[in-house]
């Protein structure tokens, strides 16, 4: 297998994570951002959307990095990391629609963008709204422990991936949601967490 994507990337994290996980080797090509690439055709063939992460296998180009997981899943059913799907997958859903727009909103606005482009009122309106992202999943891990159910899975890295930077660049969100606390301080305890999530991204700052 082949990984196409920066480390940087948030949701090349979340395959990189998991790949961790699993304990599969691969082979990583480090494309997108400073790096270039993404308009090479031996990349754009894997790919029509020309985004990372890009997971080829067996040839195949595997985009979208939830749909990536959960090609992982497929791939090792006997992985206690592809246990409940059936719990884990609203969750995954639910962070590609409701948890990555707000928080890629909020590092552009802390991180990305020039001091000149930001917008004090939009990054507000952004933790407001994340808040109450937030409080769905600090709901959610009252009832079941981990995102993906009983035990940690694959919601758990896509949705806890992008908690490092989001309490980088806002560490005071959500201060009543006990159990949200208490999920990404165990993710943080994981070796993977640790290689992948909790590293440097002051590369993604403007020059
Ligand atoms: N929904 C897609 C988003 C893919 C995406 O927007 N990737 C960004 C990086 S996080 C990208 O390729 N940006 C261009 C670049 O890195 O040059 C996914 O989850 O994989």
């Amino acid at each position: 297998m082949i990984l196409w994507g920066r480390p940087t990337s948030v949701n090349v994290q979340k395959v990189l994570w998991a790949l961790d996980e699993l304990g599969l080797p691969f082979d990583h090509r480090v494309v997108g951002g400073r790096h270039g690439g993404l308009d090479d055709p031996a990349f754009r063939a894997l790919t029509p959307a020309g985004k990372v992460p890009v997971l080829e296998d067996a040839g195949q180009g595997v985009w979208e990095s939830h749909a990536i997981l959960r090609h992982l899943a497929r791939r090792h059913p006997e992985h206690a990391l592809s246990a409940s799907l059936a719990t884990a997958d609203p969750w995954m859903e639910f962070g590609t629609s409701t948890l990555m727009p707000p928080f890629i909103g909020l590092f552009y606005q802390r991180v990305r963008l020039r001091p000149e482009e930001r917008s004090a009122a939009r990054a507000e309106a952004l933790e407001r709204e994340l808040s109450g992202v937030l409080s769905v999943m600090d709901e959610g891990l009252g009832r079941t422990g981990w995102l993906s159910g009983a035990d940690f899975g694959l919601a758990d890295i896509a949705l806890g991936t992008p908690m490092y930077r989001l309490f980088d660049i806002a560490p005071g969100l959500a201060p009543g949601s006990a159990r949200l606390h208490d999920w990404r301080a165990r993710l943080a305890q994981r070796p993977a967490w640790q290689r992948w999530i909790a590293t440097d991204y002051s590369d993604l700052r403007p020059e």
